[in-house]
């Protein structure tokens, strides 16, 4: 039985990832930090009772930034592949958390590296480094691909270009098999509730359902690459399984805008939002609404512009070229566009309608946290 460990398992990737590998018969490590509310929602449903025999999936308490404890689940759990999903994973965040995030993703990667290297597990050990299409930043070509030089724009994708190069100075320096994979973004019903797809969906559907009246968004002309995680995971398995390691750009090929993607997502609740306006003072509006489940007048401001989530440096445009991944890897994603709103916006709408149930009752439900 092979054994994977995970860092970053309570996050979206990590959740999806679990799930793959159980599905192929491994025994399943993950790495979660302690926090002072349950951080495991995402992956609850994979539990196994430790007191149970033959538990195939455990989790040890750790951090990124702390290296005796990474050495020591590495010797513990002698993995055969090692996905280091963990990361302070918020762009705009990272402005705020620059030290930190430079410590977590950037010397992080390097600490799990040395530990490897440190318990001489270098030929015994795949490593998968969670990198990231943030690297290639400010445009330089476009579609991006394996070969495209890198222009960071913030300092999470300053930390990812260490923990990028490290890998391939372990690779290169150690004969590690170590793969970076270059993901462009992926979403899900699993997604932070704080990335724009996930802050879109839910918001539709709390507007649907009566919760909620306008969502605030900042840069509406930012174009993403967005697939969907359970893709994406099977494509970080694929890269571990090959004769030689290497990185790979994992992309769909399709770019959109985040305008777009709002009225994509309220369309699919019956919904039509039109823009109107520049700049900030940019708005969308219902237009019409021929769901008579959702009594959302016509007229309704429900998107504005609030220049408290535009970022310092952005990365406009983002369109990956996954061809090397299609030819050496034989990977497709099978969601498109339209498949992942549709999941997204219905998981959602499920979720919000318990909110709904509630207030019609009678009872107070928690506060949106607007982020
Ligand atoms: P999430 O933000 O959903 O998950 C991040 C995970 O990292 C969580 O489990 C989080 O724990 C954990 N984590 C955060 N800080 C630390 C730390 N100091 N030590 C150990 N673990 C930590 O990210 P995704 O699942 O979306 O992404 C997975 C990885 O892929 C990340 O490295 C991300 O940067 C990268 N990536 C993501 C892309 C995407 O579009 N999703 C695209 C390209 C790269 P907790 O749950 O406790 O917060
Ligand atoms: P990104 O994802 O920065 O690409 O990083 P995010 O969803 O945060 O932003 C995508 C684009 O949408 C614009 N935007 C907003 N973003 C957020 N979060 N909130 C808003 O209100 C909003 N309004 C507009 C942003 O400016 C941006 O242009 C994600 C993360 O998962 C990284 O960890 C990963 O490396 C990259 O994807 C690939």
């Amino acid at each position: 039985m092979k054994r994977a460990l995970i860092t970053g398992v309570t996050g979206q990737d990590g959740s999806y990832l679990v799930e793959l590998l159980l599905s192929k018969g491994y025994e399943v490590h993950g790495i979660k930090r302690r926090s002072s509310m349950l951080n495991t929602e995402r992956i609850d449903h994979l539990y196994q009772d430790p007191h149970e025999p033959n538990v195939r999936f455990k989790l040890h308490y750790g951090d990124l930034s702390d290296s005796t404890n990474l050495i020591r689940i590495v010797q513990e759990v002698q993995p055969d592949e090692i996905y280091n999903l963990g990361a302070m994973s918020h762009v705009k965040v990272s402005f705020d958390t620059p030290e930190y995030t430079a410590d977590v993703d950037g010397v992080g990667t390097l600490r799990l590296l040395e530990a490897v290297r440190i318990l001489g597990l270098q030929a015994q050990t795949r490593i998968y480094q969670a990198s990231t299409s943030e690297l290639y930043g400010l445009v330089q070509e476009v579609p991006q691909r394996e070969t495209t030089p890198f222009y960071p724009r913030s300092p999470y994708a300053v930390a990812k270009l260490y923990g990028y190069w490290i890998t391939v100075n372990y690779r290169e320096a150690y004969g590690m098999f170590a793969c970076n994979g270059i993901l462009f973004n992926h979403e899900s019903p699993h997604r932070g509730e704080t990335f724009v797809t996930r802050k879109i969906t839910r918001a539709a559907a709390r507007i649907a359902l009566g919760l909620q009246q306008t969502l605030y968004l900042g840069n509406l002309d930012a174009k993403r690459d967005w697939g969907h995680a359970k893709d994406y995971v099977e494509a970080m398995w694929r890269m571990l399984q090959q004769d030689t390691p290497e990185d790979y750009v994992i992309a769909t090929g399709v770019t959109t805008t985040v305008r777009e993607f709002v009225r994509l997502a309220f369309a699919e609740l019956g919904i039509e939002v039109a823009f109107q306006g520049e700049g900030v003072a940019e708005k969308g509006v219902v237009v019409a609404c021929s769901n008579a489940e959702y009594q959302v007048p016509l007229g309704l401001v429900v998107v504005e512009v609030d220049e408290a989530y535009f970022r310092p440096t952005e990365v406009e445009l983002l369109i990956g070229d996954p061809t090397k991944a299609k030819q050496q890897l034989g990977w497709e994603p099978r969601y498109d566009l339209a498949a992942l709103v549709r999941e997204m916006v219905l998981s959602d709408v499920a979720l919000f309608r318990r909110d709904a149930y509630l207030r019609a009752g009678g009872h107070e439900i928690s506060r949106f946290y607007a982020e």
